[in-house]
């Protein structure tokens, strides 16, 4: 075992527990022990597909909710039922029912049996979708999967105690917050620190001086390998002892050492750690060694394969269970009859919660078989018992523990057994029972990828710009920062944050001069760090407050795109409307040159973050729209800005911090007849000046500007431009078969337009390598007027060749 470099801080006994508060933890220690053996045993059993238990990680979870306050933020992984179950936020029922992927948010309050077990959450919405108090409540960030995902989302949790203490404009809103004196736990496997996004959000912490309590449960491995593959000199705070402050007032962490199975110690630990971390502001480690996992990794294997008989007799020597188990008697607090009535009161309320949660899971599954029963029965009387469809039926019939699938599946190939009979009410009861089981596993499976509020992006109120008859044109960059100046007056908890955002008011300066009016704490400068800019806006709109992060060039969204994809996007969608993070993120792309600087990755992005919108204003002007529409809206988004935008001429509407854009509508930049033409962003000026020569050769182009990708075209007016037109190119910067591909997929398939086409339809994107630099490299890399004039002509020439006589 390694030595811990950093012993333990002596800590007073801050925390007076009774005897009955002791062994209330030793009770709630042996029930998540059990809940962990029983666990493994339904996915033996076939009753759930996987699992992952906290078991060995009782004893530092205890602790550490004891130094949890109602405020309180967790962002977490896996291992931490004890812990939810200790501050009331998990029942053991619904640990079970999370096991079973029960599709009920009553059932699994954390995820509606939409995660794997082990993700836990807390409902922080109310009915409506609005956010719940949470000053009063004890919260907990969704989890994730990703190891050292929780991290990033962890800076922003505790960011948000920061801007609550020291922005008075935000002491108002007391229902996230109380002067600022919460603290953000956050826990993590030891193995998983080797993640860069965990030495990323150690350094943010450090650098913003934010009440981050970060535990690492070190139980030497990750999976099957060990601390010599994952740590430098296998430990974590040795190595993190430079971020140690050097004393009171000096920046800089608070690092502990404890070992796992030392109840006294922990609890000493958690609560002295807690109060600097609360009453500071002091960012906190506490390294929690020598952990054991009993039964190993997760069900997938046993860790016998991988652990020495020395490790594992070990292990079974420091199980911080039987560790307790010894201190009690030593103590004398408990007898080891006491302790063995506890152990076996745990066992039972366990076996208790997993029959109850088994059968909430399979009751309304039964009843919706059996119903199929019947109607499956009725269905095969109609049609006679000697055939396929009554051999269906009777293997349906045997089934006694089938899933929805199965349910549904049967009903499918039933109805389709007899098609072209006669319609008798049996089929018409399969029909009808078909549909509602499809009706409802869309509830189940597939609803809220969105917000379902009154504030979703749909709902917000379309305010038209207005302008006066002298608008002054003034340059881009001025249009963002008058509307961005409205937002921040109208709005005290918009923020912004990024890279060169505060002093210099960004790169491009349309938040230039907001930090001197509006103060550091709402216009700032963060260092470079775009995974953790990301975390700290998904954790900061976690808490109400209003983030726009910047990602300074499209290019680098790479760096945050993971907590974007695997947590903001995702969110809503895997706690069923139980979480939201309006989180606005900003950046600027298109028409960039050169490989890291050319701005186009729109698939990649596509791909990626469903359950976000994703702008691409082709102006200054459409991007102001979109913002004040987001930040009056609950759900989050991407705003592409066009970088060579920032300093052409617009005209400055006179409501430029309220005029709304909604989102999902294509706007009409050119009318015209033969051919339509369907893109977004800096391309929209491209094949605007294309459209213009086209015309000189009798050509009547329609330029649409889809405006936003996703969602797309809500209402098909491209279809409506195609029935006018029946050609359609579409054309941007992304790679070939990029959005380009999914643009026509969104109009031919979702808008059934191919039957409005008289031409095949072309995609027209830039080459599949990134440009190279300089204005050559673009030119022969990225679409330009040429190639729209030449696709467009080409295909004209293909209608009518007379008319339109060979150029090359
Ligand atoms: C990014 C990522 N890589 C790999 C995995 C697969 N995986 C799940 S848990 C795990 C080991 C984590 O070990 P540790 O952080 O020490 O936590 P422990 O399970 O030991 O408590 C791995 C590799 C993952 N979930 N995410
Ligand atoms: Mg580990």
């Amino acid at each position: 075992m390694s030595v811990p470099l950093l012993a333990a801080t002596e800590a007073p006994a801050l925390l007076a527990l009774t005897k009955a508060d002791i062994l209330h933890d030793y009770r709630l220690g042996w029930e998540s022990r059990y809940a962990s053996l029983a666990g493994r045993r339904e996915v033996f059993m076939g009753k759930a597909k996987f699992g992952i238990f906290g078991d060995g990680k009782e004893l530092p979870q205890l602790a550490m909710a004891h130094a949890f306050r109602a405020g309180d933020h967790r962002a977490g992984y896996y291992r931490d039922q004890t812990f939810m179950v200790a501050i009331g936020e998990l029942t053991w029922e619904q640990y079970f029912a999370q096991l079973y992927a029960t599709p009920d948010a009553e059932a699994d309050p954390a995820t509606a049996g939409r995660c794997m077990n082990g993700h836990f959450a807390t409902r922080q919405l109310d009915e409506d979708g609005k956010f719940k108090n949470q000053a009063q409540a004890k919260n907990s960030s969704a989890d994730i999967s990703p190891t050292a995902g929780q991290m990033p989302r962890l800076v922003g949790l505790a960011y948000a105690s920061k801007l609550y203490r020291q922005n008075p404009e935000l002491h108002q809103y007391s229902d996230f917050s109380v002067n600022g004196n919460e603290v953000a736990f956050g826990t993590i496997g030891n193995a998983s620190t080797s993640e860069g996004m965990f030495f990323e959000a150690l350094n943010a912490a450090g650098v913003l001086q934010i009440p981050m309590l970060v535990s690492v449960w070190d139980d030497h491995y990750g999976i099957s390998v060990p601390a010599e593959y994952q740590t430098t000199k296998q430990n974590i705070s040795a190595l993190l002892a430079g971020f140690q402050r050097e004393g009171e007032g000096q920046d800089g962490f608070e690092i502990y050492v404890v070992r796992g199975w030392d109840y006294p110690t922990l609890l000493d630990t958690y609560q002295k750690a807690a109060a600097i971390c609360r009453a500071a502001h002091v960012p906190t480690l506490v390294h929690v060694t020598e952990v054991t996992q009993p039964q190993g990794h997760s069900t997938s294997g046993s860790h016998e394969r991988y652990k020495s008989k020395e490790r594992l007799s070990w292990e079974e020597q420091h199980d911080c269970l039987t560790k307790m188990r010894e201190w009690l008697l030593s103590e004398g607090i408990a007898g080891a009859d006491e302790l063995a009535q506890i152990e076996k009161t745990a066992a039972a309320t366990i076996k208790q919660a997993r029959t109850a949660a088994w059968a909430a899971y399979f009751n309304p599954i039964q009843e919706e078989r059996d119903e199929a029963v019947k109607v499956l029965n009725q269905l095969v009387a109609d049609n006679g018992a000697e055939n396929q469809l009554a051999e269906l039926v009777k293997s349906f019939q045997t089934n006694v523990t089938p899933i929805r699938a199965d349910i549904v599946r049967t009903l499918r190939k039933a109805l389709r057994q007899v098609r072209g009979n006669r319609p008798t009410a049996g089929r018409r009861a399969a029909q009808r029972l078909l549909e509602e089981c499809l009706a409802n596993s869309a509830d189940h499976y597939n609803s809220y990828l969105f917000s379902q509020s009154d504030e979703a992006v749909g709902n917000i109120e379309e305010v038209p710009a207005e302008y006066a008859a002298d608008a002054p044109l003034v340059d881009g960059r001025e249009v963002l920062q008058a509307c961005f100046t409205a937002n921040f007056e109208r709005d005290p908890r918009v923020l912004a944050f990024g890279e060169d955002v505060g002093y210099i008011g960004d790169v491009n300066q349309a938040f230039a001069g907001l930090q001197a009016k509006f103060g550091d704490l709402r216009v700032t400068d963060t260092g470079i760090r775009e995974c953790t800019i990301i975390g700290q806006g998904i954790g900061t709109a976690l808490r109400g407050l209003r983030s726009i992060a910047e990602i300074q060039y499209l290019d680098y969204l790479l760096y945050g795109l993971q907590p974007l994809s695997d947590d903001l996007a995702c969110l809503q969608y895997r706690t069923k409307g139980g979480q939201k993070a309006p989180l606005i993120v900003r950046t600027r792309g298109h028409r960039l040159e050169g490989v890291w600087h050319s701005g186009s990755p729109i698939q990649m992005i596509l791909g990626s973050i469903r359950g976000m919108h994703l702008c691409v204003p082709r102006n200054m002007t459409q991007a102001a729209g979109f913002y004040n529409t987001l930040l009056r809206s609950d759900e989050p988004a991407l705003v592409i800005e066009c970088l060579n935008g920032y300093r052409l001429k617009e005209k400055l509407p006179t409501n430029v911090g309220e005029f709304t854009l909604p989102l999902g509508r294509p706007e009409v930049l050119r009318q015209g007849e033969d051919i339509t033409i369907v893109t977004y962003g800096s391309m929209c000026r491209i094949v605007l000046d294309a459209a213009a020569q086209l015309a000189e050769v009798g050509i009547s182009v329609e330029v649409i500007d889809v405006q936003t990708l996703l969602p797309f075209d809500t209402d098909q007016l491209i279809a409506d431009s195609l029935r006018k037109t029946g050609r359609v190119v579409f054309a941007d910067e992304d790679v070939p078969g990029g959005a380009t591909a999914y643009m026509m997929q969104q109009v031919l398939d979702n808008q059934n337009a191919y039957q409005l086409l008289d031409s095949a339809p072309r995609c027209l994107s830039a080459q599949a390598h990134r440009p190279p630099y300089g204005s050559d490299g673009d030119y022969f890399s990225k679409p330009n007027v040429e190639d729209v004039f030449d696709v467009v002509y080409d295909m004209m020439r293909e209608v009518d060749p007379q008319q339109f006589a060979a150029i090359y």
